[in-house]
């Protein structure tokens, strides 16, 4: 007889794994969401958020009120656990699995013959499987697959989460899923659960196929838009305008090239390739390259408003949005927090930062004196030099009048 899997345990509450839980509460699963934060555990278990994302606070204060959903800092037993904890890299570029190892282990205490596991965390290729190692080693007297195949005693999976932040709830149930397993019926196992909320088509494959599928989605689009970029550095250097270079280059049936912009951030297209190059590093010049240009882009957009503030002799430069993409307010790994803490550690004058998604500066820009947050009048009113680094629906509405008699560099092409 198939396991059930009407319990779910949710291990990490952040932009992937809350919305994650809020969605299986809200299909009739009993679920128990962990988070190493307390506070936020407590503010989840008042039916409150603790991110920003459309119609998520409805879901959670719903689920909680009907008691589908609640929020500990330990996980308990669960037909099934999903994983969706941070994967980063550290200094060298290496993947950091530590935080994926600390979930494993907190699961591997509580669990039973017949559970899942499946991590939705982006993973290097052969995590999945080191995933199923670690589990067995807290619980000796259970089977893994890794090891014991279709007679294992608990299924491990891995079905990388493709949602993209502002979408996430529609996103999570629209898409396509890809789902690997450390065996087939580790696969069947977690596909039997996610076709219980998924309306996507859930396609089946190996654990190992599907860590390199997700890793290869993202560093598609970092080498995509790194072409983006080193193109319009090529139009800075040749005098054209980019946005029209790329209008016109699209209009060919076989041809879309991305956006350029003031660089590429959040944490998983700026962080993703890496993986890649770690796995393989004599195999990957081109991802390498893509990164390393979109990494140099914050460098460039900061170098010509220094010039263009040269011009000044107290120039004031408004910076518009903080956010490494538009109207969210997310600032991990923002090209914008680095061009503005180029501009104030390298330039002069003041510095008036507008980012409407959030009330107060991050650490590394707030003990700057020159740095200030400001309202968009403000900014417009007071400003010599405007520069656009996010394209947020507000500063779209910014009427030309307003630049009027001002240095604009627009890195989003908003205003073209
Ligand atoms: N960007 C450009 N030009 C473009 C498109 C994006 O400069 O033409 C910049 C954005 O401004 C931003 C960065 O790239 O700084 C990344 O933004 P994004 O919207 O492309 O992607 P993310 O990081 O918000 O979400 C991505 C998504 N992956 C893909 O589209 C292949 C999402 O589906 C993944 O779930 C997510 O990464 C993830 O968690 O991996």
């Amino acid at each position: 007889m198939k396991p059930k899997h009407d319990t779910v345990c949710v291990i990490g509450l952040g932009y992937v794994g809350l919305p994650m839980a809020a969605i299986l509460a809200s299909r009739g699963f009993d679920v128990l969401g962990v988070d190493v934060n307390a506070e936020t555990v407590a503010l989840i278990n008042q039916g409150k958020v603790h991110i920003v994302e459309p119609d998520l606070d409805i879901l959670v204060n719903g689920a909680v009120a009907r008691g589908k959903l609640k929020a500990a800092t330990k996980p308990e037993p669960a037909d099934a656990f999903i994983i969706a904890v941070p994967t980063p890299f550290v200094d060298d570029h290496k993947p950091d699995l530590s935080y994926l190892k600390e979930a494993a282990e907190s699961v591997a205490g509580v669990l039973k013959e017949g559970d899942l596991v499946i991590i939705e965390s982006t993973l290097p290729v052969g995590t999945t499987e080191a995933v199923s190692a670690w589990l067995a080693e807290v619980r000796p007297e259970l089977r893994f697959p890794h090891r014991d195949g279709s007679e294992a005693d608990v299924q491990v999976a891995h079905s990388p989460e493709r949602v993209l932040p502002g979408r996430i709830l529609m996103e999570l149930v629209g898409n396509d899923r890809v789902i690997g397993g450390v065996s087939p019926l580790c696969a069947e196992r977690a596909v039997d659960l996610y076709r219980r909320f998924v309306n996507g088509e859930c396609l089946i494959t190996t654990a190992r196929t599907a860590e390199l599928v997700k890793l290869a989605e993202n560093s598609y689009r970092d080498v995509n838009i790194a072409f983006a970029n080193e193109l319009s550095r090529v139009c800075d250097r040749l005098g054209l305008n980019v946005w029209d270079v790329v209008a016109l280059a699209n209009h060919h049936p076989r041809v879309d090239i991305l956006k350029p912009g003031p660089g590429v951030g959040g944490h998983c297209i700026a962080v993703d390739p890496w993986f890649i190059i770690d796995s393989a590093p004599d195999d990957t010049p081109l991802i390498r390259a893509a990164r390393n240009v979109n990494d140099a882009k914050p460098a460039h957009v900061a170098a010509r408003v220094l010039a263009a503030a040269a011009e000044f002799p107290n120039p004031r430069i408004a910076c518009l949005g903080l956010s490494y993409k538009a109207d969210i307010d997310d600032l991990r790994e923002s090209p914008a927090i680095e061009i503005v803490r180029i501009l104030a550690t390298q330039g002069k004058g003041d510095i008036l930062v507008v980012e409407p998604h959030t009330s107060h500066l991050p650490e590394c820009l707030d003990s700057v004196e020159r740095v200030a947050a400001v309202d968009l009048d403000h900014a417009l009113e007071a400003a010599d030099i405007v520069v656009l680094l996010v394209d947020h629906k507000p500063f779209k509405a910014v009427a030309p009048e307003r630049l009027k008699g001002k240095v604009v560099i627009d890195t989003r092409g908003l205003w073209r």
